[in-house]
């Protein structure tokens, strides 16, 4: 049997102001092509469906056509759990119903104990949770934290296991040792709500949302779908997609989506970048710049805009860099020179005769001021 696995979908979700639904919908269609492809049995989707807990109105149609399309159209059963960004009181809405339609969607912890079987093998579907949630559920206050909690889970799903089938965990939580990437809520401290790997071994595979970059973590059984577009420039270069897991051999096949369009970073000087008689990438393209210049570029954003309209943001390679060396100044010095020195030590070079000028009118100005 074959079973696609994928995650963190933040249908919603925006990039620097821009609405990304279209793109959304067009890495959406690619997925729903890969399933047909490769004639998987059912899809896997860890949770992070929504953006937002109250997505609007538009968003909310997106993420129900695109369950209608998967479940109805194409006969697909789907395995679906809540992440910490959907609400699990509002993405349940029509759960018992959607069972009967092969729609299985989890959002609270104690659902997770009744295994859903598909051909040879038991999916438990556990979706993210908090201590309290475990509190409540298993009626235990000495469920303080995630690893506690996800003990007597484990436990109690093991209770449930058929020794005929596989078993497959479908969870949204941060498993120990794996490695965080910008778009991610950080919300946990402390490390308290890590999941140590050697609670999941009892489980063949455990298919994972919540960290978006699929390579988050390595483990043999373990794996993170990542999510479905880079949503944060730190994610680049990673390549997005889909697993296709076979529940024959428990083994993987990683299946790329391409956004379209791309989401790229540029790193060059504002010349190259604007005055060439060709853009350095496709003018659709989300495009976060980094540039090389050190002078005031004024109206930056809107001269950028206009050659690449879907321009993310802009930052400057030369980052000032507060080293211990940097604080180790004179204080005798006069602070035409103090300036000269940090200049240099956080920029790399020496003023030139503007700069000096500009900062030496600048200065004389704040002295009179004093
Ligand atoms: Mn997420």
């Amino acid at each position: 049997m074959r079973i696609l696995h994928t995650a963190d979908w933040h249908i919603g979700k925006g990039l620097a102001g821009f609405d990304l639904l279209d793109v959304q919908r067009r890495s959406f269609e690619k997925l729903r092509q890969v399933a047909k492809d490769k004639k998987v049995d059912a899809m896997i989707i860890a949770g992070d469906v929504y953006d937002r807990a109250l997505a609007n109105a538009a968003t909310v149609r997106v993420v129900n056509g695109m369950f209608k399309t998967l479940n109805l159209d194409d006969k697909l059963p789907l395995l679906v759990i809540s992440g910490n960004h959907d609400s699990p009181a509002r993405l349940a809405t029509g759960r018992e119903w959607f069972k009967d339609t092969g729609l299985h969607l989890n959002t609270e912890v104690g659902e997770s104990l009744t295994p859903v079987v598909i051909g040879d093998t038991q999916f438990f579907l556990l979706p993210y949770f908090d201590p309290i949630d475990a509190q409540h559920a298993f009626d235990d206050d000495s469920l303080t934290t995630i690893e506690a909690a996800m003990r007597v889970v484990v436990a109690k799903m093991q209770e449930r296991f058929d020794p005929d089938k596989h078993h497959v965990l479908v969870a949204h939580f941060f498993a120990a040792g794996s490695t965080h990437s910008g778009s991610e809520t950080k919300v946990n401290v402390g490390g308290l709500d890590a999941v140590p790997l050697d609670l999941l071994d009892p489980f063949d595979y455990v298919a994972l949302g919540h960290l978006h970059n699929r390579g988050a973590v390595h483990a043999e059984k373990v794996q993170y779908a990542g999510s479905l577009l880079k949503y944060d420039v730190s994610e680049v270069n990673q390549q997005k997609g889909c697993y296709i897991l076979d529940t024959d051999t428990m083994t993987r096949e990683f299946v790329p989506i391409v956004q379209e369009p791309e989401f790229v970073h540029i790193t060059d000087s504002f010349a190259n970048i604007t005055a060439g008689s060709e853009p350095l990438t496709d003018a659709a393209n989300y495009v976060q710049f980094t540039l090389t210049d050190t002078a005031v570029i004024p109206d930056l954003m809107n001269r950028l805009r206009k050659v690449y309209p879907h321009t993310v943001g802009v930052d400057r390679a030369t980052h000032v860099n507060i080293e211990e060396s940097v604080h180790e100044f004179d204080e005798q010095l006069d602070p035409m020179k103090l300036l000269n020195q940090f200049y240099g030590d956080t920029i790399g070079r020496d003023m030139d005769a503007d700069e000096q000028a500009w900062a030496q009118k600048t200065l004389t100005a704040v002295v009179k001021e004093d």
